[in-house]
C-alpha cells in the first residue's frame, strides 16, 4: 500500500456531482449577509446611515466582542487592533464596516449599498510593526572584510492573490446546543479557538465544520473578520447567516502572499566558495497582522536562507512594514520561496561575475550527505538530503550537457535555469514554534476507530482540499492493519468529530497527521495482540501481527483482524477482568523537528525578443519528499505547486496605487493557464527518508511553488544574457521582459 498510486477514493463523489461545498449546504431560515467595505485606503468612520437595520462595530463593541489577534507574536511587535467591523477607523480598502442581512443575496447586496458612510480620509501610513533577525552579524562582517569577491543584488518578490475555484464562504447555524459554524476553512480547530476568544464562548459551544472545499493554498488556513462576524450575527439574530465571497471581493478580501523587497550580499573566495550571507528583508504585513502574518516573513523566511549550502556566516534582518494594503499571510509555499529565490539569485549572479558554470558553482557549495545531520548557522538541523546527488540527477534527467547544442538550434532566444531549495515542511516542533512566538501548538492528533466487522474509520485534525488525503491516509492504515483500503473510512474536518487538532498548512499533513494516524494505528496492534493472545491461550509476548494477521510466533495458530475486532464488541470470550472491551485508539504527535524536503528543478525557456513573450518549453524536477505514500497523488500535488510558482515569476502581480487595488479581477491579475505550463518531467528520490518521523515522510504539497519561480527566473535570465540583459524583475511579463531588451 505504501509507495502505491492508489487512485483516489474521493473522486468518485466529486466527479458525480456529490461533494458537499459551502452552497450545497441548506438550513432553514437563513438570512444573506453581504458586507459594507471600506472605499478608502485610511480613513476615519464619521457616521453610517442606513434605512434599515444593520449591524456596526459599534454593535460589536456593546456586545463585548474582543478583538482579532496575530496567531504569532514577535518580540517587540506592535499590533495594531483588529475589530472584525471598524470601529472608528479603516485601514484598507474592502475592510468591513457594518454588516446587512436579507432573505437573499441579491436583497441583502442591494441593502449593502442603500447604506451611507461618511468618512474623513486620512494620509497613507508607512510604520514599523518587527524587527526580526537571525545569525551572528558580527562574524558576517568579518568574513566580508576579507572577502575576494562580493556579489550583492536588490530584489523584489512580488505580491500575489489566492484565486481558489470555490471562494471563501460560511454559514452559521444558531442550536440549544450552541453554534455550528459551516466554513471553508484549513483549520476548524484554529477558528474554533479565535471565535471562542472574541465571543466569549466556551469551546464546548462552538462547532466548526469544514466540508469539502474548492482549494485553499494557504490563505484559507487564516482567521478572517466575516467569521468572527457571520457567528456573531447568528446568535443575535437568532437564525442561520450565510456569507459567501463574490470573486471581486475575495480580491478585495482575502490575504495576500510574498511581497518582500531584499537587499543581500553573498561573500566568495576566489573558487567561488560561499564564504558569508547578508540579508536584509523589508516585508509588507499590510494593514493588521494576520494569523501567520508575522511568522512567515520573520521566523519562517529567515530560517531557510542557508538553504542547501554551506556558508559559514549569515545574518539576516526582517523588518516588517504596515502598509494601507490587504493584511499579507500565508500563500503556498509562505516564506520558504522567498529564501530559495534569494539563494538562486545569488549563485546565479555570483557564477556570472565570477565566470563560474552555475551547476558548478552549486556543486562547490552544496550540503553533503555525509554532513548530515547538519546545523544551519541561522538555527535549523537537517535531518536527511542528499543534495550534491539531486543536482547531478537533475542535470542528467534535463540533459544539461546538450543544452548548447539546443541553443543553438532554437530560432529564438533559448535559456536554462536551475534552482536548488530546501523547505521546512511537516509545520512544526511546537517546542520551537512556541520559543518564536506562536500562541498555537502544532501536534496532530488521530483516531482510529474499528467497527465490530473490523471496517475502520479514521479521523484527523488535518483537512484535505484537493490533497487526497482520504486516499493516502487510507493507505496508511491499510499499510500497517492490512485491511483493504475499501474497508478504511477517512474523516476530517469537523470538530464534533475530532476534538482537537491543528489543520492544513506548511505540508504538515503527511509528516505529522500520517503520524499521529501510525501511532494510532500501532496502539491498535497493542491492544489487539492482548485480544488475540487471550483468544489463542498464549502470552501477549508471543503475538505477532503482520497482513492483518495475528498470530502465535513459530506455529500457524492465528486470529484475523475483523475476528479480534468481534471479540472486542461482542466480548463473551474476552479478558474482562484486565481490559477494557472495544478498539479505538486516539494518538497525539508532536514532531521533533521540520521535515526538510529538497529538489532541484530544470527548466528551458524561449524567449521572442520582439515581443518579449516567454515560453517555457521544458521542466525537469527531482524531489526528495522522503518515502512516497502515493506516488500519483505527489506528482499531481508537485504539478500544482509548479503552475503556481510559474504564476508568480511570469504573470501574478497585485498593484495597489495609493492604496487602492488595480488589480482586482482576472482580468488585471493573471493566473497562468494550461497553455503557459509545459509538460512536466518529475522524478522523485526516496533515498534519504525524514529520520525522525515514522514513516520518513517529507512534506510535498508547497514543493513546487518553492523552487519555480527561482528556476524559471534564471531560465530567462540566461536566454537574455546574449543581449546583454542582468535583471528582471518577477513577474516577468513579455512587457517587463521587452523593456528590459530595450534597456540594456
Ligand atoms: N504525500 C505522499 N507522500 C509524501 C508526501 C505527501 O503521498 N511523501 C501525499 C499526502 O498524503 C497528501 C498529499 O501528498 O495526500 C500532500 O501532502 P503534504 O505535503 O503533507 O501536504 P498537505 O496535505 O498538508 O497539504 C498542504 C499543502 C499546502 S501548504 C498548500 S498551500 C496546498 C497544497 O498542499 N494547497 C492546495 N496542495 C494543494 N492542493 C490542492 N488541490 N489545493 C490546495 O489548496
Amino acid at each position: 500500500m505504501i509507495g502505491q498510486s492508489v487512485k483516489r477514493l474521493e473522486d468518485a463523489r466529486f466527479l458525480t456531482g456529490s461533494g458537499r461545498f459551502i452552497d450545497d449546504l441548506a438550513f432553514p431560515g437563513e438570512l444573506h449577509c453581504a458586507f459594507v467595505r471600506s472605499p478608502h485606503a485610511h480613513a476615519r468612520i464619521v457616521s453610517i446611515e442606513a434605512d434599515v437595520p444593520i449591524l456596526t462595530g459599534r454593535d460589536m463593541e456593546s456586545d463585548g466582542i474582543g478583538p482579532m489577534r496575530a496567531g504569532w507574536q514577535l518580540p517587540g511587535m506592535v499590533e495594531v487592533p483588529r475589530w472584525a467591523l471598524a470601529r472608528d477607523t479603516v485601514r484598507h480598502v474592502g475592510e468591513p464596516v457594518a454588516a446587512v442581512f436579507a432573505e437573499t443575496r441579491a436583497a441583502a447586496e442591494d441593502v449593502a449599498e442603500r447604506v451611507e458612510v461618511e468618512y474623513e480620509v486620512l494620509p497613507l501610513v508607512d510604520a514599523e510593526c518587527f524587527r526580526w533577525s537571525r545569525g551572528d552579524a558580527a562574524a558576517v562582517k568579518r568574513a566580508f572584510a576579507d572577502a575576494p569577491h562580493r556579489v550583492e543584488l536588490e530584489l523584489v518578490n512580488n505580491r500575489l492573490c489566492g484565486a481558489a475555484i470555490e471562494t471563501r464562504g460560511m454559514v452559521a447555524v444558531p442550536g440549544p446546543e450552541g453554534l455550528t459554524l459551516y466554513c471553508a476553512t484549513q483549520t476548524p480547530h484554529h477558528l474554533r479557538g479565535s471565535i471562542c476568544d472574541e465571543l466569549g464562548l466556551k469551546e464546548v459551544e462552538l462547532r466548526v465544520v469544514s466540508p469539502d472545499m474548492g482549494g485553499g493554498f494557504g490563505y484559507k488556513g487564516k482567521h478572517y473578520p466575516e467569521e468572527t462576524i457571520v457567528a456573531w450575527a447568528a446568535r443575535r439574530l437568532r437564525r442561520p447567516v450565510r456569507w459567501m465571497a463574490g470573486r471581486r471581493e475575495s480580491f478585495l478580501s482575502d490575504t495576500q502572499g510574498r511581497d518582500h523587497r531584499t537587499r543581500c550580499t553573498l561573500a566568495l573566495d576566489g573558487d567561488g566558495r560561499f564564504l558569508a550571507l547578508r540579508v536584509d528583508t523589508r516585508a509588507d504585513v499590510g494593514a493588521y497582522v494576520s494569523t501567520f502574518g508575522a511568522a512567515i516573513p520573520g521566523p519562517i523566511y529567515s530560517a531557510l536562507l542557508a538553504g542547501v549550502y554551506r556558508t559559514p556566516a549569515i545574518y539576516v534582518e526582517v523588518t516588517g512594514v504596515y502598509s494601507n494594503t490587504l493584511p499579507t499571510d500565508a500563500y503556498r509555499g509562505a516564506g520558504r520561496p522567498e529564501a530559495c529565490y534569494v539563494l538562486e539569485r545569488l549563485a546565479d549572479e555570483a557564477a556570472r561575475q565570477l565566470g563560474i558554470d552555475r551547476a558548478e558553482i552549486r556543486r562547490r557549495n552544496l550540503i553533503s550527505k555525509e554532513a548530515m545531520p547538519y546545523k544551519t548557522p541561522i538555527g535549523p538541523t537537517y535531518d536527511s538530503g542528499d543534495f550534491p546527488r539531486l543536482l547531478e540527477r537533475a542535470l542528467q534527467v534535463a540533459d544539461y550537457a546538450g543544452f548548447s547544442h539546443r541553443r543553438k538550434l532554437s530560432r529564438t532566444l533559448r535559456g536554462l535555469g536551475l534552482a536548488c531549495y530546501v523547505e521546512s515542511s511537516g509545520v512544526a516542533p511546537s517546542r520551537l514554534a512556541g520559543m518564536m512566538g506562536a500562541r498555537h501548538g502544532f501536534y496532530e492528533s488521530a483516531q482510529v476507530r474499528v467497527a465490530p466487522d473490523g471496517s475502520l474509520a479514521a479521523y484527523l485534525g488535518t483537512h484535505s482540499h484537493g490533497q487526497g488525503h482520504a486516499t493516502t491516509f487510507a493507505q496508511i492504515v491499510a499499510a500497517r492493519l492490512g485491511v483493504p483500503i475499501e474497508r478504511i473510512a477517512v474523516h476530517e474536518g469537523d470538530t464534533a468529530e475530532v476534538p482537537v487538532g491543528t489543520g492544513t498548512f506548511g505540508s504538515r499533513s503527511i509528516a505529522v497527521g500520517g503520524s499521529a494516524l501510525h501511532a494510532a494505528c500501532e496502539k491498535i496492534i497493542a491492544k489487539g495482540k492482548k485480544i488475540a493472545a487471550h483468544l489463542l491461550e498464549a502470552a501477549a509476548a508471543d503475538i505477532e501481527f503482520a497482513a492483518g494477521v495475528f498470530r502465535v510466533a513459530g506455529t500457524d495458530r492465528k486470529v484475523g483482524f475483523a475476528d479480534v475486532a468481534r471479540a472486542a464488541y461482542v466480548p463473551h470470550n474476552y479478558p474482562l477482568d484486565s481490559l477494557e472491551p472495544g478498539l479505538d485508539e486516539n494518538a497525539f504527535y508532536d514532531p521533533a523537528n521540520f521535515a526538510f524536503s529538497n529538489g532541484v528543478h530544470v527548466c528551458e525557456v524561449e524567449v521572442d525578443p520582439e515581443t518579449g513573450a516567454a515560453a517555457l518549453v521544458s521542466y525537469h524536477a527531482v524531489d526528495d519528499v522522503g518515502t512516497v505514500i502515493n506516488p500519483m497523488i505527489v506528482e499531481g500535488q508537485l504539478h500544482g505547486g509548479l503552475a503556481q510558482g510559474i504564476g508568480q515569476v511570469l504573470a501574478e502581480r497585485t498593484v495597489y496605487e495609493e492604496g487602492q487595488l488595480l488589480s482586482a479581477s482576472f482580468m488585471d491579475y493573471a493566473l497562468p493557464r494550461a497553455t503557459d505550463l509545459p509538460g512536466f518531467v518529475s522524478e522523485l528520490d526516496e533515498t534519504q527518508p525524514c529520520t525522525h518521523n515514522p514513516l520518513g515522510a517529507k512534506g510535498c504539497g508547497e514543493s513546487g511553488a518553492i523552487g519555480a519561480p527561482a528556476a524559471v527566473m534564471s531560465a530567462l535570465l540566461d536566454a537574455l544574457a546574449p543581449l546583454g540583459v542582468k535583471d528582471l524583475e518577477m513577474p516577468a511579463t513579455p512587457h517587463r521582459i521587452w523593456q528590459a531588451i530595450m534597456r540594456r
